[in-house]
């Protein structure tokens, strides 16, 4: 008997199949973000990110240009695992002859063909994207869709509405829903003297945005809050409560960020509560650091307790799960592959627990047999079944990163 024969039996013994969780794993989707490979730079000139978040590191290699990042993407997405999709900002504008004449507020979709045929010749399962209400120089004051100044909002309002249109002509081309996800930075450093109007503006912002037609079923408009920024610690205007209002009120879904909250607070624990009230919830996948998030996903508790939220919920086709982080003092390609592969691995984890008999003791308040059940199944051999997993749908395995290393050799080290 192999080692994954042998754990295929040590798992059935609590009641789980291996085959199934191996199977259910290749199709859920995980939306891999474009930004890890060049610190969320962009093309559109705006320069290096801002608006409270940062990346910091130095690391020789980053693309540079559209070509250099697709080339980056196709190396990285080859070494991850499953059903991938593409997450788009819309600083990453290919904008040719239109460079310099057209701004955010007027991208048009023809802006990110190029995109769609990557994404199409790689195969992906579809594209998610993202207005970029940041590194630009139309925030005024740092403040983006909640400005005071009617013209800087308006501005924010029609690049809201240019990204929905984009976004309906990239589910168009995918045959698959794209995500729109919202998040700004806009915020105060330090003790406002006003907290409610800059959230009314924002509001109204939101409203004019969605007040423009578009097809609800292939465009998914979320939410994304956040507690701080960098250099805005005292007051964020699209806070968790603002839009988990906002988003039930209007019908589009939240996005929770796990590296968005109070450090106390988790999301493992909010999918569930949005779950009883949303058909869909949007995730991105991140990891705190104390103040900042956004560091490289590891293998980690928290993530495991929110794919198990995900899994034993059956939820995997209601939450969408995307990732978001970017770490430059590191080989940006192995960052990028690390993290998109400890998320298949903690979903293949979640997807080993006996969900069903847990639950029953939990209910039973047999809390005693469920810690000790919970206890065991730690230390299952969970590796020989990814192992497999990895065999089977022709993924690298451990020597991935031998690739990384030599296309480091070859072609990052000449990105001077
Ligand atoms: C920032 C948010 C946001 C960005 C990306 C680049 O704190 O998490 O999602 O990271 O849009
Ligand atoms: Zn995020």
């Amino acid at each position: 008997m192999n080692r994954y024969e042998q754990a295929k039996e040590m798992f059935a013994k609590y009641g789980v199949d291996t085959e199934q969780a191996i199977a259910k794993l290749a199709g859920i989707p995980i939306s891999v973000h474009c930004w890890q490979g060049d610190d969320v730079v962009g093309f559109d000139g705006a320069g290096g990110a801002s608006g409270g978040i940062q990346t910091t590191g130095n690391y020789p290699g980053r693309a540079r240009t559209p070509e250099e990042l697709m080339a980056d993407i196709r190396l990285a997405f080859s070494l991850m695992t499953g059903k991938l999709r593409l997450n788009l900002h819309a600083s990453y504008a290919m904008l040719g002859k239109d460079a310099g004449k057209v701004d955010r507020d007027a991208y048009r979709p023809e802006h990110f063909a190029p995109w769609v045929k990557l994404a199409k010749e790689m195969g992906l399962d579809g594209i998610d994207f993202n207005p970029t209400f940041f590194s630009h120089p139309k925030m005024k004051d740092g403040l983006s869709l909640s400005s005071p100044d009617e013209e800087t909002r308006k501005f924010w309002i029609r690049h809201g509405q240019a990204c929905i249109r984009i976004a309906e002509y990239l589910a168009e081309e995918m045959g698959s829903h794209c995500l729109v996800n919202i998040w700004i930075p806009d915020g105060l450093k330090d003790v406002p003297a006003d907290r409610l109007t800059p959230r009314l503006r924002l509001k109204d912002s939101l409203d004019e945005i969605l007040s423009i037609e578009y097809d609800k079923e292939k465009v998914r408009v979320a939410v994304e809050s956040k507690v701080f920024g960098i250099g805005l610690e005292s007051y964020t205007v699209g806070s968790n409560e603002f839009y988990q209002n906002y988003a039930a009120t209007r019908g589009i879904c939240c996005l929770l960020d796990n590296g968005h909250y109070h450090p106390t607070e988790v999301v493992s624990d909010k999918i569930p509560s949005l779950l009883a009230f949303y058909d869909k919830v949007a995730l991105h996948v991140t990891r705190g650091v104390r103040w900042d998030s956004d560091h490289v996903v590891l293998f980690e508790d928290e993530l495991k307790e929110i794919c198990k939220e995900i899994v034993r919920n059956g939820a995997t086709e209601k939450v969408m799960i995307g990732l978001d982080y970017f770490d430059a003092s590191i080989n940006r390609i192995s960052a990028w592959v690390v993290g998109e592969r400890n998320m298949d691995k903690a979903l293949l984890y979640a997807l080993l627990q006996p969900n069903d008999t847990l639950k029953k003791m939990q209910d039973e308040a047999n809390f005693t047999e469920q810690m000790v059940l919970q206890e065991e199944m730690k230390t299952l051999p969970y590796g020989d079944v990814w192992e497999e997993y990895l065999r089977r749908n022709n993924f690298a395995g451990a020597d991935w990163f031998e690739k990384v290393r030599d296309y480091e050799r070859k072609v990052l080290k000449e990105r001077k």
